[in-house]
């Protein structure tokens, strides 16, 4: 009993460090006239958590998920999104979700999503 507790302890101060020492993601992402357009261009969040895109530029852009024209399950499609605005989803389950602006499709970026308990390879 006693060693079942020190590995889960272990498990808390593992996951408390890499918190503190992550690159993921907090601020929301811009989007931007130049490249990369999205700012950061690959974004790492972690799973459950939301995660925002906010147009500071003159145009309207949007934030619609690769898979919304493959046919496959859309998860997120912003539509436009005016200067000065903002788009918001609750939070994806873990992995890759590639992502363009449908106005303007040299736009494009990728989240990555991460699952915050058991994942170490970052440390
Ligand atoms: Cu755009």
């Amino acid at each position: 009993m006693k060693s079942a507790l020190v590995v889960v302890f272990g498990a808390l101060v593992t996951v408390n460090s890499f918190s503190a020492e992550s690159t993921l993601q907090n601020d929301p992402i811009l989007m931007e006239h130049w490249p990369p357009y999205y700012r950061p261009l690959v974004a790492y969040v972690w799973s459950g958590v939301p995660i925002q895109w906010v147009n500071k530029t003159a145009s309207p852009h949007s934030v619609r998920d690769d898979d919304c024209v493959t046919g496959e399950t859309c998860l997120f499609d912003s539509r436009s999104v005016r200067p000065g605005e903002s788009y918001t989803i609750p939070g994806l389950p873990p992995g890759r979700y590639p992502y363009h602006c449908e106005l303007h499709p040299i736009m494009g970026g990728t989240l990555i999503v991460e699952k915050p308990v058991g994942k170490t390879s970052l440390q």
